[in-house]
C-alpha cells in the first residue's frame, strides 16, 4: 500500500494504474502517447508529476535545461539521482521513460511507509528531450545536466521550422542558459529504471535486467539533392531523383547490418521536396541512426555511412550534405553499482540476468560523471516505441521494489 502517512495517500493505487493516468496526457489520435519536447503536453506532464512531487514532500524544479527535478533534501553530503525521461516518441507506449519516473515515486513512497530516512538527498529527475523527435537533439536535458556542449543544438528546427531556440523562448527559457543545469558535481550515483525495450527478459521468463553496458550510437541527417522535373517528360535516364538515391541508401544500409549481427542501422524519418505525385523528386531529407557495441564497431559505422551516401550520390549524379546529429561511445556502468543492483534483484527475490542496453539512455551521459547503474523490466513481445508497449502491473511493481531496495542501500550512509 503506497501512503505517506503524514501527507495522506499520495500515489494512491499501483504503478500501472499511475502510468495509465500519466499516460492519458499526450493521448494521440493516432494511438498512443506523443508528447514531444518543449511541448504543451510535455509540459502538463511535468505538471502532473510535479504535483504527485509535492504530494511527496519533494521540492520540485524545472531547471534552465527543461529537465523536472523533485529533491527529497534530507540527510548530508551528495545527492542519489534516480529517473528518466517523460518525452515521448510520436504515438509512443506509456512505460519508455515515463516507468523509471513513476516507478522512482512508488520507490519513495514505498521508502516512506516503512518509516526510512535517507542520509543524504535523493533527486528524481526527468530530463528534458531524451528521444530528440522533434529537434534531433536527443539527450539534450541530460546533456546539459552532465556539463556537455550544447551549441550545436540551439538552431536545429522542428518539421514547421521552429528552431529549439524559439520554441525554449515561447515557455520563457534560453538556450544561452541551459549549461547552468549543470549538476553532476552534486550527484553521488545515478540508477535509472527504464523498460527493456527488447525481447531478452521475456524469451527467458525473467523478471529483472540488471544493465552492465550501453551501445554507442550515430546520428545523421542526409540531404540529396537532384533535380525536380516532369514526371511524365524527362526520360528515365536523365533523372536525377533524390528519392531513388535515399531508398538506395537505406537499402545498402539495411544490408550492411544484416551481414553483421553487432550492428543496426535504422532510416526513420524522411521528407522529400517538392512532393508530388508527377514530380520527380528534387530533395530527399532524411536521418540515420546507428548503433554497435564495441567503440570500434561504431567508429567503423562512421565510415560505412559516409562512404555509402558519397557513393551512391556520386552513381545517382545527386549532390549531397551529411550532418552529423548525434554522437555518443559505448558506456560500461559502474561496477559497483552493477553490483548494488543485483543484491536488490535478489533480496527482492527476482529472477534476473545481466545484460547490456541496446537502447541509448540518459543513463548514457550521466554515466561517463557519476557511478550509474539501470534496472530494466521485461517487455512484451520485445516491443516499445510504439502503443502496444506492455509489461505486467506485477513485473512492474517487482522493477519498483528492486529500485527501493538499491536506492536504500545506497541512501545508508551520508556523506
Ligand atoms: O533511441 C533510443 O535508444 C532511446 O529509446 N531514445
Ligand atoms: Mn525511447
Ligand atoms: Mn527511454
Amino acid at each position: 500500500m503506497l501512503v505517506d502517512h503524514q501527507r495522506g495517500a499520495p500515489l494512491a493505487g499501483s504503478v500501472t494504474e499511475t502510468l495509465e493516468e500519466l499516460a492519458t496526457i499526450g493521448q494521440s489520435p493516432r494511438g498512443g502517447t506523443t508528447r514531444v519536447a518543449w511541448s504543451n503536453e510535455l509540459f502538463r506532464a511535468y505538471d502532473w508529476i510535479g504535483e504527485r512531487m509535492r504530494e511527496l514532500g519533494l521540492d520540485v524544479e524545472v531547471d534552465p535545461a527543461g529537465n523536472l527535478v523533485g529533491r527529497w533534501n534530507v540527510g548530508t553530503g551528495k545527492a542519489i539521482g534516480t529517473g528518466s525521461h517523460l518525452d515521448t516518441v510520436p504515438s509512443g507506449g506509456r512505460l519508455d521513460g515515463a516507468f523509471g519516473v513513476v516507478g522512482a515515486l512508488h520507490a519513495i513512497a514505498l521508502l516512506h511507509a516503512e518509516g526510512f530516512t535517507p542520509s543524504r538527498p535523493l533527486w528524481v529527475i526527468a530530463f528534458m528531450d531524451e528521444e530528440g523527435t522533434r529537434f534531433n537533439t536527443a539527450l539534450f536535458g541530460s546533456q546539459a545536466f552532465t556539463g556537455g556542449p550544447l551549441a550545436d543544438f540551439a538552431d536545429r528546427a522542428d518539421a514547421e521550422g521552429t528552431t529549439l531556440r524559439s520554441a525554449m523562448a515561447g515557455v520563457g527559457r534560453d538556450v544561452e542558459r541551459a549549461g547552468d543545469a549543470q549538476s553532476t558535481d552534486q550527484l553521488a550515483a545515478f540508477l535509472e529504471m527504464h523498460i527493456e525495450q527488447g525481447p531478452l527478459l521475456e524469451s527467458e521468463g525473467l523478471d529483472i535486467g540488471v544493465v552492465t553496458s550501453i551501445v554507442g550510437l550515430r546520428g545523421y541527417r542526409v540531404h540529396l539533392y537532384g533535380q525536380a522535373n516532369h514526371a511524365g517528360t524527362t526520360p528515365t535516364r536523365l533523372r536525377r531523383d533524390a528519392l531513388a538515391g535515399a531508398a538506395r541508401v537505406v537499402l545498402e544500409l539495411r544490408e550492411f547490418a544484416r551481414s553483421r549481427p553487432d550492428v543496426t542501422a535504422n532510416v526513420g524519418k524522411i521528407a522529400v521536396e517538392p512532393g508530388g505525385a508527377n514530380v520527380i523528386p528534387g530533395v530527399a531529407d532524411f536521418t540515420i541512426d546507428v548503433r554497435a557495441a564495441t567503440p570500434d564497431a561504431v567508429e567503423e559505422l562512421d565510415r560505412v555511412v559516409e562512404s555509402t551516401v558519397a557513393r551512391i550520390a556520386h552513381d545517382e549524379q545527386l549532390d549531397y550534405g551529411l550532418e552529423r546529429t548525434f554522437s555518443l561511445d559505448p558506456l560500461e556502468l559502474d561496477a559497483t553499482m552493477v553490483d548494488t543492483v543485483e543484491r536488490a534483484a535478489v533480496a527482492e527475490g527476482a529472477r534476473w540476468r545481466r545484460m547490456p542496453s541496446g537502447a541509448g539512455h540518459d543513463a548514457m551521459l550521466v554515466g561517463r560523471h557519476v557511478p550509474t547503474g539501470m534496472i530494466f523490466v521485461p517487455s512484451r513481445g520485445g516491443i516499445s516505441h510504439s502503443p502496444e508497449e506492455y509489461t505486467s502491473p506485477d513485473q512492474l511493481e517487482l522493477g519498483t521494489r528492486v529500485l527501493a531496495a538499491a536506492l536504500r542501500d545506497l541512501l545508508r550512509t551520508g556523506g
